[in-house]
């Protein structure tokens, strides 16, 4: 992309409503803009991040054997009175009536309508395990939405759901979520701690919350500060393993890890004092099970290998794909802007011409863009006739990885510039090496 055909509406001034920085870089790099109390659009760079954060969610759930579908915002009534769920969800549900009078809301999660698609089409244990989840918009009429994406109204969420025969088997359902669920946060670099919380208006006492540890985190958390050193890593798991599964949740859940819903003094005091940690941190994910909660209410039922009529087990899975965002900022920023993990960045690397016009520096600039694009990367080119101040200050502030620096002086020497975001270190290559280093990041082969 050339900046010159861009839309990248950056703001120069720190915009008065914004209290925390992910919410204020977000704003001042262009990547949303308010639309009510809550509601956001998403401009193309914060729609660009928005792609690549559900990009590796969807991956990640693929991998974990989950599959894909999706369900519309707008639900029935009818579904959620079943559910008992219409009258107890309260304020936060927004309701509407077509011009029918019939009541309808905008969905602020799925059980029921999911629990409804599976008992019209499954009947038996035979069709099971089944999980099927989706990425789609909810609404919550949030009586306090604030920090930009971070609480909105409208937000993005992946759901997933798993139907099983058995407990046992919804337990591995949920172990298998929790596995995927570290895969996912690290592969956005980020460590998301899992937690054991409260089921709220979900329901089920089995639950467990991923925090991302940060000052500015609307949970108050208490752990074991041992459980900061693991890492998922590159582990090989084979998602019908029971065992290994199993194994990954206790090596995750042993130590004591509880947000303040669920927090127990009297516990908390046997970890050793030094490793006893309170801080604040950011839910980007729950995962719970609630057995039949749902299944018996809507009459979900299979038929079991010895002809029995028994309701499914079942869980439900979140992630806070749209929130995402704000806590990978809010985990990965300076003073000059945000820093980008690769993983999800707009633009694998800038290119910033300092003498726009000059011919040298054009063509080296034409040269590079091509060669990146060519290996499948997407550089973000800034053409414009501008200051390099202003391009160095716009770059940081959108914070690309990776930016490669050309202008005539070190084109002279056969070099051009290549920057690392995160650490400001700087190297001068030759501009042939320096996309073959672009490229070995990324896993691409010059
Ligand atoms: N049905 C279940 C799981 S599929 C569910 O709704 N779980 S939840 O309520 O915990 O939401 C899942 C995730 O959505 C949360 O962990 C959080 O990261 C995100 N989320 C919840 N409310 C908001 C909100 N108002 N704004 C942004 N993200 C939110």
């Amino acid at each position: 992309m050339r900046l010159s055909r861009y839309f990248l509406p950056v703001l120069k001034e720190n915009p008065a409503e914004a209290q925390i920085v992910s919410h204020r870089l977000m704003l001042r790099a262009g990547m949303i803009k308010q639309a009510q109390a809550g509601i956001y659009s998403w401009l193309p760079l914060g729609h660009k991040v928005l792609r690549n954060i559900e990009k590796i969610v969807n991956e990640e759930q693929v991998r974990a054997g989950h599959i894909p579908m999706l369900m519309p915002t707008l639900q029935s009534a009818d579904l959620w009175r079943e559910s008992g769920r219409y009258d107890d969800y309260g304020e936060e549900m927004l309701r509407i009536t077509d011009r029918h009078g019939r009541d309808m809301l905008y969905g602020p999660t799925n059980e029921e309508l999911i629990t409804d698609i599976f008992r019209s089409h499954v009947s038996s244990y035979k069709d099971l395990p089944l999980t099927l989840y989706h990425i789609q918009w909810k609404f919550r009429d949030e009586i306090r939405p604030r920090f930009g994406v971070m609480r909105g109204r409208e937000f993005l969420m992946k759901d997933g759901y798993n139907f099983d025969v058995t407990k046992e088997d919804a337990l591995h359902a949920y172990n298998r979520h929790l596995v995927s669920y570290l895969r996912t946060y690290e592969r956005m670099g980020l460590q998301a701690i899992p937690m054991r919380a409260d089921g709220g208006p979900i329901g089920g006492d089995y639950t467990h919350e991923f925090l991302v540890l940060a000052e500015t985190g609307e949970s108050e958390v208490f752990y074991d500060s041992e459980i900061t050193d693991l890492k998922f890593g590159d582990r090989d798991i084979d998602y019908d393993d029971v065992a290994q599964c199993q194994a990954v949740l206790e090596e995750f859940t042993s130590r004591y890890a509880r947000t303040d819903e669920t927090h127990d003094q009297a516990l908390f005091d046997k970890v050793p004092e030094a490793r006893r940690r309170t801080a604040r941190g950011i839910e980007v994910g729950q995962i719970f099970y609630f057995g039949t909660k749902y299944s018996e209410a809507l009459g979900a039922t299979v038929q079991t290998a010895d002809g029995k009529q028994v309701p499914v087990h079942m869980g439900s899975h979140g992630i806070g794909v749209s929130r995402l965002l704000g806590a990978i900022i809010e985990a990965s920023h300076d003073d000059k802007g945000i820093i980008w993990p690769e993983g999800v960045t707009p633009f694998h690397c800038g290119i910033v011409n300092l003498k726009q016009g000059d011919e040298d520096a054009d063509g080296a600039c034409e040269e590079l863009y091509a060669s990146l694009t060519a290996l499948g990367l997407e550089p973000l080119y800034d053409d414009r006739n501008e200051r390099a101040g202003g391009k160095f200050a716009t770059m940081d502030l959108i914070g690309l990885p990776w930016r490669i620096t050309v202008g005539p002086r070190g084109l002279r020497n056969g070099v051009v510039e290549l920057t690392s975001r995160r650490t400001g270190e700087s190297e001068e290559l030759p501009p042939e090496q320096a996309v073959a280093k672009v490229a070995a990041i990324y896993g691409k082969t010059a």
